[in-house]
């Protein structure tokens, strides 16, 4: 009885360090964007990596779905306040796609860009962590369409509105610039476990309103 008790106690302790502050737990994989589900032709698809790089490199399907696969499980932070635990991801690491350009000393940012007109930024040193991946299979099944088949980033250590679906390309940037939900508000990095939920605007004028003025 105490022994079970005990296991039970060091489950709940071990969840707690894996769950941010403010997230609930959930089961279902919740669907979350904007605009249409895109449509694609893998003959006419393409992956552009572009801006502070030695030569600009444009992949077609075949050639980036040849690149090194590899298995991982992570979780997922939505900002929405649900988290996923433990999901099977195969894909690409970054560093596979990043091992065929050559990054400018400049770069410090980059932008990610998706379809349907999405786009969201990242500090290039959480783009190079070694969990970073272009996501094509979940549980061993290609990604649904409305999960971003059939590529998606996955950035597990930050808010998921970082991890694009349907992404089409990174470009390197010298100077952070917002993204889509970055432009509206949100916080330009997501950490989760800072609760960087809104960006420094947003955040001051929530105090305002609080403080009635
Ligand atoms: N292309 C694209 N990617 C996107 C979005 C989007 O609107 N368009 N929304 C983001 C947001 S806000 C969230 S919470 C996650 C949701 O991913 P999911 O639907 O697979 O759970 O996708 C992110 N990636
Ligand atoms: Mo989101």
């Amino acid at each position: 009885m105490l022994f079970r008790k005990n296991n039970r106690q060091e489950a709940q302790t071990q969840l707690r360090h894996r769950l941010p502050p403010g997230q609930s737990l959930t089961q279902k994989w919740p669907v979350l964007h904007y605009g249409a589900i895109p449509r694609y032709d893998l003959s006419t698809w393409d992956f552009f990596v572009s801006g502070l790089v030695r030569q600009p490199r444009r992949f077609t399907w075949d050639e980036f779905n040849n690149l090194p696969h590899r298995e991982q499980v992570s979780d997922m932070h939505c900002v929405t306040r649900w988290s996923k635990l433990d999901s099977r991801f195969e894909g690409i690491p970054v560093a596979e796609v990043l091992k065929h350009v050559e990054l400018l000393p400049e770069a410090k940012f980059v932008m990610v860009h998706a379809d349907p007109d999405y786009t969201t930024n990242l500090p290039l040193e959480y783009l190079l962590d070694d969990d970073v991946m272009f996501v094509l299979k979940y549980e061993g099944q290609p990604l649904e369409p409305e999960h971003g088949y059939p590529v998606r980033l996955l950035v597990p250590k930050l808010y998921l509105w970082k991890s694009a679906k349907w992404v089409r390309g990174l470009e390197f940037m010298a100077e952070d610039r917002s993204g889509f939900w970055e432009t509206y508000g949100y916080h330009e990095r997501g950490d989760p476990w800072q609760e960087e939920r809104f960006g420094q605007i947003v955040v001051n004028r929530m105090q305002d309103v609080r403080a009635g003025r």
